[in-house]
């Protein structure tokens, strides 16, 4: 355990103990801090989920896929039937979840290619500075897919600005997503395993020449692709982006969840005194699904239903490192997905025919990508041994929320213009009232939720085709439901409520 260390100084005991008295009430935040975090400085962590849906818990009603881990902090914790990732997919959620601002507020909040530059101003107050300014420790382990560098980055120097110079003291991560090029750990900025005589090159727009890609080189896949996912490979699995290099410091994927949750105990393990805040953001159950050997098979659901069985299992670990580390009680752990369920999200992994009776989204309709409810309704959970009583809210809330409402509870003023919203209480157990209203976002597109009300506004010109089967919520009518009577959307009632639908239109 790393420990900060009264300067040796020659000192007749009992000014030695008034020294050590005020030594500790002034670098160790008071007498009473035993151990790490306390009951007004608590350890945070952000335990984040790529695309996982609705109804992917079985604390959340799945029947066929069994999740005990996360179980066990939704029953012990609060359980929010109605929070929301405040897009339907990665980048922009991780934006407004780090920066307290809608993402459609930037347009560069898009789903980047690995090689996209930080989409997040230097100077922006962000959630890790948030709790810096408190006297926390602040660290990221895992997927960041929030830009790298100003445009050019060298793979092989130090990668900076990135999450270090955003607020997180520690980074650890993979820059982009599991399918995105580079596929590289890269710690506090340096690619880890690094070989000069191997330099890593990366590009979104053109092979390097003699490189085998899906195309030229299908034999080698292991893993076969069903839409992009057609350009380098790496391990076996194509990917999207081609890369040249940097044999040594590719990762291996069926590793990937074993390697962050190492990297998670060795970051407890150094731990001092301080109080820490970990934003520990998950690649499960993204594409590629790559569960461990320990997980293939197991959930009789293909890959997907393997690697959430791979991320409670983690997640499992982590809490019981944090109880035989001693600091359970001190830590709130926050517990979300980024955007909605997927099943063939570009790979032939069959995730899709394996499904059987699971409901990814709950029913919900729609899904990743989608305006419709499951491309944002999401599981989300907040757990504190002995501080959240546990119980379960059907109060609104987005995760936009979170910097304001840790910013409040730690007593730090926020400058910038927040989209979020002052829900600690809601959080925390102790208040039952969420939003009112709620902006929400897929694929730069927007709707306007008020109440129990949800308006999707037409859009004539929109022609993406993902090929992931799912609804995304376009078309030439404007839409109106009310979710609480109609939670699947099966009835558009803007016909029946003009006056409803208009005042939506123009809130
Ligand atoms: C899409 C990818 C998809 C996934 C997504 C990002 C294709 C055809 N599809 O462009 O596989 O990577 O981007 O997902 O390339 S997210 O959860 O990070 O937003
Ligand atoms: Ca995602």
């Amino acid at each position: 355990m790393r420990q900060i260390m009264p300067p040796k100084l020659s000192l007749n005991s009992i000014s030695q103990k008034i020294f050590l008295f005020l030594f500790s009430l002034i670098f160790l935040g008071g007498v009473d801090s035993i151990g790490q975090g306390s009951s007004d400085k608590p350890n945070v962590i952000v335990i984040y989920l790529d695309d996982l849906g609705f109804g992917d818990l079985s604390s959340y009603g799945a029947t066929s896929i069994s999740t005990p881990n996360i179980d066990k902090l939704v029953h012990g914790g609060r359980k929010f039937t109605n929070a929301y990732a405040s897009s339907a997919t990665c980048t922009p959620s991780r934006f407004a979840l780090l920066t307290g601002v809608y993402p459609w507020r930037n347009k560069n909040a898009v789903i980047l290619p690995g090689t996209a530059p930080l989409i997040i101003n230097k100077s922006a107050q962000t959630l890790p500075k948030v709790f810096k300014a408190a006297g926390y420790e602040t660290a990221i382990i895992g997927k960041w897919h929030l830009g790298l560098g100003t445009g050019h980055v060298n793979w092989n120097e130090r990668i900076s600005p990135g999450p270090n110079e955003i607020g997180f003291d520690y980074s650890h991560i993979l820059a982009a997503t599991q399918d995105r090029v580079p596929t590289v750990y890269i710690e506090d900025g340096t690619v880890i395993n690094l070989d000069d005589s191997d330099p890593i090159l990366v590009n979104y727009q053109k092979n390097f020449e003699g490189e085998p890609t899906a195309i030229s080189h299908p034999e080698l896949l292991k893993l076969k692709w069903h839409h992009g996912h057609n350009n380098s490979i790496v391990n076996g699995i194509p990917r999207i982006g081609f890369m040249k290099g940097g044999e040594d410091a590719k990762w291996i994927d069926e590793e990937m969840a074993d390697y962050f949750l190492n990297k998670f105990k060795a970051y407890l393990n150094e731990r001092s005194k301080t109080p820490f805040f970990l934003y520990y953001a998950m690649q499960q159950p993204h594409v590629p699904r790559t569960p461990h050997p320990r997980f293939v098979g197991k959930s009789g659901m293909g890959a997907r239903g393997d690697v959430i069985l791979e991320a409670d299992w983690v997640i499992g670990e982590i809490i019981k490192s944090l109880e035989s580390e001693g600091v359970i009680e001190n830590t709130m752990i926050v517990l979300s997905s980024d955007n909605g369920p997927v099943l063939n999200d570009g790979y032939y992994d069959d995730s899709d025919t394996k499904i059987g009776d699971h409901k990814p989204s709950g029913g919900l309709r729609g899904g990743k990508y989608s305006l419709f409810d499951a491309g944002t309704h999401v599981p989300f959970i907040t757990y504190w041994q002995g501080r959240i009583k546990p119980g379960v809210s059907d109060a609104l809330l987005c995760q936009v929320d979170l910097m304001k409402s840790f910013s409040s509870f730690l007593n730090i003023e926020l400058t910038a213009n927040q989209d979020g919203e002052n829900l600690m209480d809601l959080l925390l157990g102790k208040s039952k009232s969420g939003r009112k209203s709620l902006v929400l976002e897929a694929i730069s597109r927007t709707s306007y939720r008020e109440g129990d009300y949800v308006y999707i506004p037409t859009y004539k010109g929109a022609k993406i085709n993902l090929q992931v089967n799912i609804e995304l919520g376009t078309g030439k009518d404007d839409k109106l439901y009310n979710l609480k009577r109609d939670p699947y959307q099966n009835q558009d009632i803007a016909f029946k409520k003009p006056r409803k639908l208009k005042k939506l239109k123009t809130g």
